[in-house]
């Protein structure tokens, strides 16, 4: 997670074999492609209230139908099949199960997703079941969300809740999807739901999602009856590069804030000193209660990565134009407390349609030094993709560019594997184009496109390149 040592830039391989015992999946999530945003009794969520606010989404676009997949699961559960899906990594939406985040459960939410879950089984697919991929009940916001301690023993009754009802069949069970993004984008940024702009609030909301990964973990545990079940929580790891002298200062404040504050906590029990010691001036942390850590620190399965590019940081001079190219939606806050005078730098290319750099070395390193530092721990790339502006020409899609990085992306975890890191498995992000956050329905990250007029479906190159991979375990010529 430090400057790159892995030499070659060529990762277009072919013929490349993975295991048998690899597993092939894709993944969504909830406010993303479900829609129907107030049927059957779904309470409001964060994301609802957000983007329903003026100015906060691009073009305007809610989540309110987005791929319509609340009405269309069965046919999306073919088309999985038809692709030849091992696994779906899908995330189950918090205001559908508890409409006002406590207290009364929606038993019509529950049985969506036992339905999705059976169907699944059905098809020979494993359910990948995420808690928590940001539709926070807004009932839960209005008292404060991730800032208040209340928020993660709510999520840890609503893990009961959903555990109880889909635990005989679950697979994998994953508390959190990125609770960097929750915590930062949602909290100091404001580019995310809620949209505040607050460096305590994010630094609160990091400890509460850490809380309520270990206290869902316990909860998670202690009702799910499948034997084999296994359990995991999705960080989204930053890949930082250096540029200059400073850049040593800046890549450990950066480490620090996005990937130690949550690998600490979770894997070994504590909050890295460093990172108490830069956000001093905001907070003296005394919202980590005694037992805290210890409640945090659950053993968990395999480690869910999220991995897309890198950054290149270096500490700002103060005087020379300030670059801010961290990759994220620049709405003004900083997703970055206490390290705002650390300086993100446009990186070379080339780029996806977010502006993100295409860098599958990073991916091979982050396996690689992840595994370094916590060497019993199984991973999963649990979400890398691309989006490209794409186009339906006579009934299909050709996305040369997706399906190259596929390929580079294939081949790094290819090689990271050979290296010894124990990686089980590879999620493509995403199954379906859907709604990108902050840029509305304008990103394309499917290997499925959506015409979000018609809902037709049209499975892309890229699609049918990933199909073939899983159906011979080889990546093709
Ligand atoms: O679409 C998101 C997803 O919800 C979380 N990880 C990153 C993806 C692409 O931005």
């Amino acid at each position: 997670m430090t400057e790159t040592t892995t030499g070659s830039k060529d990762y277009r391989d072919s013929g490349l074999e993975f295991p048998a015992d690899f597993l092939f999946g894709s993944a969504t999530a909830s406010y993303q492609i479900e829609g129907a945003a107030t049927e059957d009794g779904r309470g409001p969520s964060i994301w609802d209230t957000f983007s329903h606010t003026p100015g906060k989404i691009v073009n305007g676009d809610t989540g309110d139908v987005a791929d319509d997949h609340y009405h269309r699961w069965e046919s999306d559960l073919d088309l999985m099949k038809e692709l030849g899906l091992e696994a779906y990594r899908f995330s189950i939406a918090w205001p559908r199960i508890q409409p006002d985040g406590s207290g009364r459960v929606n038993e019509a939410g529950l049985a969506f997703y036992s339905r999705l879950v059976d169907g699944l089984l059905e098809r020979g697919i494993r359910p990948v079941a995420t808690l928590y991929h940001w539709d926070l009940p807004q009932a839960l916001e209005d008292a404060g969300g991730w800032t208040n301690r209340e928020t993660a023993y709510r999520f840890a009754e609503y893990a009961a809740v959903v555990g109880e009802a889909l635990g005989d069949r679950v697979h994998t069970w994953t508390t959190l999807n990125e609770p960097w993004c929750s915590a930062y984008l949602g909290y100091g940024s404001g580019a995310h739901a809620p949209g505040r702009t607050e460096p305590l609030a994010a630094l609160q909301a990091v400890h509460h999602l850490n809380l309520a990964h270990g206290l869902a973990l316990q909860e998670l545990r202690r009702v799910v009856t499948k034997a084999d079940a296994e359990y995991s929580v999705t960080l989204n790891f930053h890949v930082i590069r250096g540029h200059d002298d400073s850049s040593p200062e800046a890549i450990r404040r950066i480490d620090a804030l996005a990937n130690r504050a949550f690998t600490g906590p979770m894997l070994r029990g504590e909050y890295p000193a460093d990172l108490l010691e830069d956000t001093a001036a905001i907070t003296d942390w005394s919202f980590v209660q005694p037992g805290d850590l210890d409640v945090i620190r659950q053993p968990i399965d395999v480690l869910g990565v999220n991995y897309y590019s890198t950054v290149t940081v270096k500490m700002w001079d103060g005087e020379s134009p300030r670059q801010n190219a961290d990759g994220h939606k620049d709405v003004g806050g900083s997703p970055w407390p206490g390290s705002t005078d650390v300086e993100f730098l446009v990186q070379e290319g080339p780029y996806t349609a977010m502006g993100w750099n295409i860098a599958p070395d990073g991916l091979e390193e982050l396996l690689v030094s992840l595994s370094e530092q916590f060497p019993e721990q199984p991973l999963m790339i649990t979400e890398n993709g691309a989006a490209f502006d794409d186009v339906v020409e006579d009934g299909r899609v050709h996305d040369p560019e997706r399906l190259d990085y596929l390929r580079r992306h294939f081949t790094a975890a290819h090689r990271a594997k050979q290296r010894g890191v124990d990686l089980r498995g590879y999620f493509v992000w995403s199954l379906l184009d859907n709604f990108e956050w902050g840029y509305g329905y304008t990103k394309r990250f499917g290997i499925v496109h959506v015409d979000y007029d018609t809902q037709v479906r049209t499975v892309k190159d890229s699609g049918r390149f990933y199909q073939e991979l899983i159906r011979t375990r080889r990546l093709p010529e």
